[in-house]
């Protein structure tokens, strides 16, 4: 779309690449909208400041005190002119608040019928559940659909961002939040935390992908079947990368960077835990770290896993303690 104001075509003006210098390529019905107003505004601003900037140094110059000028009493009041400055920016801003206004009230509800996808944020990756189970880490999407959010937070505050889409919306522990968009292009984009949640913060991006118009259904059974017919310590590996763990439990010998133990080698092995009392690594063990973890803390590390109690099936579970157990080989 292009936006023209007062006669400039700025989006042309300001083409960099996919998108402009202020916006990456729109993705979703409401980015034009969202970026008119942001246009609008700019060009409102930068149109007084430019001019009260030159009728200042105009002023300056004309009326300086200089011989033969003297200081002059100034007229109260021009009722004509005091009425313009009052009406023209009123009516600006009016156009400002109803336009923001409106298309905020469009982002909030999301229309009936739209596709649901569940949202996890935790430190620091993202899981996104589909209706029929399948979990990933990349948000797939269709094209020409309207899309609701319904997302909730494991721990801290965190922040769905996705700029394409023009829509960020904060992720509260302890209470869903919901957004929705209506993607219409199909491509990859980025998603991004947009709230500072700690050391791995920076890493709390996703890609997007938006599938191409009846390619995102097939795509879905696809990952459902993959998933049914993996063996346990497959399984156990590919949520060991989508649940999250890989971004605080290395699987091999370093765990230089990650805030838990590596798996690498511990299954079997006796371990110290923070009050003192030793364990075996072995089945219970495990599931009880994943379910409980701030029960057996390690000794060394902080309580700062969050438990995948009723997020991870029992067929889920076994398949991580196969992961787990296969990397001892
Ligand atoms: C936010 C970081 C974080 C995430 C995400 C995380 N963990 Fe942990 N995990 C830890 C920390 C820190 C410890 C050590 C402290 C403790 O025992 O609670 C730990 C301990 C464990 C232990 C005990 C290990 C041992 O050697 O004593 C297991 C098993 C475990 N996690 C499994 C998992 C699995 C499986 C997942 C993903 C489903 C996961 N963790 C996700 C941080 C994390
Ligand atoms: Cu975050």
């Amino acid at each position: 779309m292009s936006v023209s104001t007062f006669g400039l075509n700025l989006t042309g003006l300001l083409a960099a690449g996919d998108g402009t210098i202020a916006f990456p390529a729109q993705g979703s019905t409401v980015a034009p909208s969202v970026d008119t107003l942001f246009y609008v505004i700019t060009g409102i601003s930068t149109f007084f400041f430019l001019l009260i900037i030159s009728v200042m140094i105009y002023f300056i110059i004309r009326y300086r005190r200089r011989p033969g000028h003297e200081v002059q009493p100034s007229p109260s009041h021009n009722t004509a002119l005091e009425i313009t400055w009052s009406v023209i920016p009123s009516l600006l801003l009016i156009y400002i608040f109803g336009h923001g206004f409106l298309t905020y009230l469009d982002m909030r509800e999301a229309p009936e019928g739209a596709y649901e996808i569940q949202v996890v944020g935790r430190k620091w990756s993202w899981a996104f559940q589909y209706p029929n189970g399948v979990v990933q880490n990349e948000l797939h999407l269709p094209v020409d659909r309207p899309v609701r959010m319904v997302m909730s937070s494991e721990d801290v505050i965190h922040s769905l961002y996705i700029p394409a889409f023009r829509i960020k919306q904060d992720l509260v522990p302890g209470r869903y939040t919901k957004t929705w968009f209506h993607a219409t292009r199909p491509g990859n984009y980025r998603l991004y935390c947009a709230e500072y949640c700690g050391q791995q913060h920076s890493t709390m991006v996703a890609d997007v992908v938006v599938h191409e118009a009846g390619e995102f259904e097939p795509w879905l059974q696809a990952e459902v079947d993959r998933m049914n017919d993996l063996p346990p310590a497959e399984l156990g590996e590919l949520l060991y990368q989508r649940q999250g763990c890989v971004q605080c439990h290395a699987i091999d010998s370093t765990t230089a960077g990650k805030v838990g133990p590596s798996f690498a080698g511990t299954f079997g092995t006796q371990q110290q835990l923070a009050n003192g009392e030793t364990v075996t690594v072995d089945e219970n063990y495990i599931r009880q770290s994943i379910l409980e973890p701030v029960s057996q803390v390690r000794a060394g590390y902080q309580p700062v896993m969050p438990t995948y109690q009723g997020r991870l099936k029992d067929r889920e579970i076994n398949a991580l303690v196969e992961f787990i157990k296969s990397l001892n080989q």
